[in-house]
């Protein structure tokens, strides 16, 4: 049998999106190179990669994979252990909230970057409205979405709840989140791969590009 062809993930060290792709990576064990690149910058190569201009692109081989909900079904199709469950529908519902997932971040980023009250108000009660909609689907037994097992939807909620909570601890965000997506956000934000998908300097990091965005959020 041939080896698998190597693989390298192009990123950005604040996107959420690279960082659902580097949590699967790591929870199936496998060797990657990460490349990282400045987005406001972007290096001639990449343009040739990454149709929308976006990151994550996974390289596999010569072969560029992009759109991080695409990169993690291929990583779940080629590499143990199964991420997603298979059930077809149980499958397709946890595809719905990956969706849904992908939204919030949008949402999430539009509150963090808003330049006024108004703009950053909307954005955070609609980020509010949308966990609390999560709540009636999680499991009854937490830890995870799915209960015991930690599945693919998990990796896409963890780099939410840490933006969350790396904001909530310089100015509260009145995000009212129903405790059991604060026990959910603990075990996730707990998690190995979780805690070692980011770069060591990830807080202060993402810091600066807050300040960067200047939005209203740091006033
Ligand atoms: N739908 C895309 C979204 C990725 C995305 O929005 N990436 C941002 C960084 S977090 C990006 O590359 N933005 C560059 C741009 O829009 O020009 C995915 O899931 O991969």
């Amino acid at each position: 049998m041939s080896a698998n062809p190597s693989l390298e993930l192009i990123s950005f060290k604040v996107c959420p999106f690279v960082q659902r792709s580097v949590i699967a990576l790591l929870e199936k064990q496998v060797d990657f190179k990460l490349t990282h690149i400045d987005l406001s910058d972007p290096p001639e190569w990449f343009k040739g990669i990454s149709p929308l201009g976006k990151v994550p692109v996974l390289k596999v081989g010569e072969q560029p994979v992009f759109e991080s909900a695409v990169i993690l079904e291929y990583l779940d199709e080629v590499y143990a252990p199964k991420l997603h469950p298979d059930d077809a529908l149980e499958k397709a519902t946890h595809r719905a909230w990956v969706e849904f997932c992908s939204e919030l971040i949008t949402t999430q980023f539009k509150m963090l970057s808003a330049k006024d009250k108004d703009a950053f108000e909307e954005n955070r009660n609609s980020l509010k409205e949308g966990l609390k909609r999560l709540e009636d689907v999680l499991a009854e037994e937490a830890p995870f979405f799915a209960g015991e097992k930690f599945s693919l939807v998990d990796t896409v909620y963890a780099p939410l709840f840490m933006r969350i909570k790396i904001v909530e601890a310089m100015r509260p965000l009145a995000l009212d989140i129903p405790e059991r997506i604060q026990m959910w956000s603990d075990a996730l934000l707990a998690r190995e791969s979780v805690q070692n998908s980011v770069v060591d300097d990830f807080e202060s990091i993402f810091m600066a590009f807050l300040k960067k965005l200047d939005g209203y959020v740091l006033k």
